[in-house]
């Protein structure tokens, strides 16, 4: 876009506010405010965006489309404006205007269209594949209701409903001459026509719209605007009287009315189904339509259009692409095969079973007939090419339909030419155990693309400090080239840098601090440890760990109230899922804890405990450059990346971790002297599992220490726990621990005493934040799309017809 200046964006505003309210600004609420500035910034960007789009079209250029179920942007207001290069202008208008950005920025609302890891990594990849000027968008469902909004009483996880369109979206743009129409149940027959070609008759369907809302996802300072097309479902129009009842419309309206709350478990319920087809067919029509219009050979299909499955939420692209190739295009069943497996690739972002989708395949078969028919076709292929290679076991466990259910991993990976684990261990884990089955067949099919953050949201937004101090230090080339932040490590002897690299710190952990003084009424000391465990509660992420450490503490500092040890603030960000009953209880757990410890006059302040109530994106911004310790604790081969590891070390934040996950390349990058490591690794995780000898119970007899932490859960001390100590206490000392907590605990809390020694030394601890922060530009998301760009997807930057990189 052109540069605009201060006194032209300052008419601007006024206009726009007028327009939209006709009243004066001065009057407008926090909200009101909010959008006025959401529409204007939008007017700056449409021109940018309609020239991408019309660019992409005129050169034929081949485009990705990531389908996923969930996305967590945040708030877009900063985040546009840092992109357009508006912030500045921006923020002195407004205070000429009398205004405050930081203040408007609280009017907009935090889409929570995501679980966690998954959704937030979908929505850095979109800033990244922007910001490198690469043809690629989202498609995903716009849920009437995002993620619950989680409060505490007594302790207790309540749930409540999200309603984040109430006052609209000024972002985006309904886009009704796009919308497609989805079929659901009915029976269909294959009819052959005068030539003996077989076409599909549908009879008695349930026709439904799907409309799609879109989203710029605007590059960094490149002109470039892509997409994010969000599907909502509607009676198609004139089809009312279909609709008669209040029960007929609440049925359409359910589809996307809302997120499933749940990454922990397999949820086998129909309408998940419906929602997952939903997406996949209304995002592979529009995308098999935008093709017809380039009129080109479908030959070409896969050089002009890539498919990403983010998990296997969306695996029926598999099948509706074939149905679409074969049914519309009327392509032999070879050839929209070979273009489907060409055209789709598949990342997988979990490594529990219970996680692994299956859907009954009576369930398939009621909802989408002719999709089954598909399935059945392509397994039924499958199986007779794969039997006499590699015999009956192996074909059959790697067979996409088995045991009366349809695998959907299975889906994918047959479906698809790349299938990608997200950390290198994580990768190895599929190939060696979890997909090896798959890796004997398809070697070719398995590669590593270690997960990424981006450093614009992460860094330059949320902590401008950091920001300003890195520009003064080593320039601004990080912010296009993050790798160069290495220059950093010149300075780690500069006593300046250092100084002013913990006034940055201190300054954060102050404006934290201060939130949860109004928030909750705790009052916490900045020169604290800020120990943060921030994300989703899972058993295998063991935030229990982390609960039994501060019970340690706890008890030591009652049995020597004298103790020399530097003040903690254990801070905890994390919701449960709905259904997961354990993880709730932990929270109750944590709770008590939290409320036994704090108002306990004898530890006199040496130990808080805050848990932070509605853990989101927008309060990630807030905890993450506040952090000095980032708990990256789960259970050795359990945790498949892990991306708050990656945000908190790029904020200088000390990692205390188990070698888990993408943990383990940040432990290469900075080094063992800048990292605390603790615990079982994965081998011997496998050698216990293998072997069987685990056993919880002689840890706690045989540990004195250890005992004493784990009686406190069943001996009245926590107040208003009982169920809850005892049921945990029983999983892990008379269930045997699934997750290894006990056998973890001592080198845990030798590492922490470690930790607490460093932390004393100030010089040593701010040179171990400084490495941290200096290699953290490894970890930014604009590597990792660069390699499923060039690895994956075959897509290339704007104005580079392959200059860049040549496809192999
Ligand atoms: C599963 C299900 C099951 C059905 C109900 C809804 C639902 C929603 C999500 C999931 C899978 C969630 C998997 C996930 O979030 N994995 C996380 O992905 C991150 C990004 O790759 C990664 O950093 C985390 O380690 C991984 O746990």
């Amino acid at each position: 876009m052109q540069p605009i200046s201060v006194e032209q964006f300052k008419d601007d505003y006024i206009k726009k506010f007028e327009q939209l309210y006709a009243y004066n600004y001065k009057e407008g609420t926090q909200r009101e405010k909010f959008s006025a500035l959401g529409f204007l910034v939008k007017n700056y960007y449409m021109g940018d965006w309609k020239d991408t789009v019309d660019e992409y079209r005129d050169e034929k250029k081949k485009q990705m489309f990531y389908f996923s179920m969930e996305y967590l942007p945040g708030r877009m207001l900063r985040s546009n404006l840092l992109n357009l290069g508006l912030t500045e202008v921006v923020e002195e208008g407004l205070q000429e205007l009398g205004l405050n950005l930081d203040n408007i920025t609280l009017g907009e609302v935090d889409p929570a269209l995501g679980n966690g890891g998954l959704g937030r990594l979908a929505s850095c990849f979109m800033d990244s594949i922007a910001s490198k000027g690469l043809p690629g968008h989202g498609n995903g469902i716009r849920y009437q209701y995002g993620l619950f909004k989680q409060k505490f009483i007594d302790g207790h996880q309540i749930e409540l409903p999200e309603n984040w369109l109430r006052n609209g979206n000024v972002w985006e743009v309904r886009k009704e001459n796009k919308a497609v129409v989805i079929r659901f149940g009915g029976e269909v027959y294959m009819v052959p026509d005068d030539h003996g070609e077989l076409h599909p008759h549908y009879h008695h369907t349930q026709n439904i719209l799907a409309v799609p809302y879109d989203t710029a996802q605007v590059g960094y300072q490149n002109d470039t605007v892509n997409n994010l097309r969000l599907w909502a479902a509607e009676i198609p129009y004139g089809d009312e009287y279909l609709f008669r009842t209040e029960e007929d419309r609440d049925g359409v309206k359910q589809i996307t009315e809302v997120l499933y709350p749940d990454d922990s478990s397999y949820e086998g319920r129909l309408l998940r189904l419906k929602q997952e087809y939903f997406l996949s067919s209304a995002g592979i029509q529009s995308i098999v339509r935008y093709y017809q219009t380039l009129n080109e050979d479908w030959s070409l299909f896969a050089d002009k259009v890539a498919i990403h499955v983010n998990d296997t939420h969306p695996a029926l692209a598999v099948p509706e692409l074939m149905r679409l190739l074969l049914d519309d295009v009327r392509l032999t069943w070879d050839q929209a095969w070979e273009i489907t497996k060409k055209t789709i690739s598949y990342t997988n972002h979990t490594i529990l079973q219970e996680a692994m989708e299956k859907w009954p395949i009576d369930m398939v078969k009621d909802l989408l007939p002719r999709i089954y028919q598909i399935i059945e076709e392509i397994n039924r292929r499958y199986v007779e090419k794969k039997l006499p290679l590699y015999g009956e076991d192996l074909t059959y466990r790697t067979a996409i339909i088995g045991n009366g259910q349809i695998r959907m991993a299975n889906l994918a990976i047959i479906g698809s030419h790349s299938v990608n684990g997200v950390a290198r261990l994580h990768t190895t884990i599929l190939i060696n155990e979890t997909l090896n089955d798959f890796y004997l067949i398809y070697p070719g099919k398995f590669n590593n693309k270690t997960n990424g953050i981006t450093q614009r949201r992460w860094m330059q937004i949320s902590n401008r400090g950091l920001t300003e101090m890195l520009d003064d230090v080593i320039g601004t080339s990080w912010k296009k080239e993050p790798d160069e932040l290495v220059m950093l490590k010149a300075y780690k002897d500069d006593e300046k840098v250092l100084q002013r690299l913990e006034d940055v710190k201190i300054e954060n952990k102050k404006r934290f601090a201060s939130y949860v003084k109004d928030e909750m009424g705790i009052v916490i000391d900045p020169n604290a440890i800020f120990d943060v465990q921030i994300k989703r509660l899972h058993a295998y992420k063991r935030q229990l760990l982390n609960v039994l450490h501060i019970l340690d503490r706890y008890l030591q500092i009652k049995d020597n109230p004298e103790i020399d040890m530097p003040k903690r603030v254990f801070i905890f960000g994390a919701k449960a899922a709905p259904s997961y009953h354990y993880a709730k209880q932990i929270i109750k757990l944590i709770n008590a804890v939290a409320k036994m410890v704090n108002n306990d006059e004898e530890i006199n302040d040496l130990i808080k405990v805050v848990f932070i109530e509605n853990y989101g994106v927008s309060l990630a911004e807030l905890i993450i450059p506040a952090a000095d310790v980032s708990e990256q604790i789960s259970l050795a081969g359990k945790e498949a990346s892990g991306t708050s590891n990656m945000k908190l070390m790029a904020n200088g934040a000390l990692t205390m971790a188990t070698m888990d996950g993408a943990t383990v390349e940040i432990f290469e990058s900075v080094g063992e002297g800048n990292i605390y490591i603790f615990g079982l690794g994965n081998d011997e995780v496998q050698e216990y599992y293998a072997n069987g000898t685990y056993n919880s119970h002689d840890l706690y007899d045989n540990n004195p220490r250890l005992k004493r932490v784990l009686n406190l859960l069943i001996d009245g001390t926590i107040p208003d726990i009982q169920q809850e100590g005892a049921d945990i206490f029983d999983s892990l000392v008379k269930f045997n621990d699934e997750y290894f907590l006990l056998k973890d605990f001592d080198s845990y809390i030798r590492a922490q005493y470690k930790l607490d020694e460093d932390f004393k030394d100030r010089t040593l601890w701010n040179q171990m934040a400084l490495m941290n922060i200096a290699h953290a530009g490894r970890f930014s998301a604009d590597y990792t799309i660069m390699r499923y760009a060039k690895e994956i997807w075959k897509i290339f930057p704007r104005g580079d017809m392959g200059r860049t990189f040549l496809p192999q």
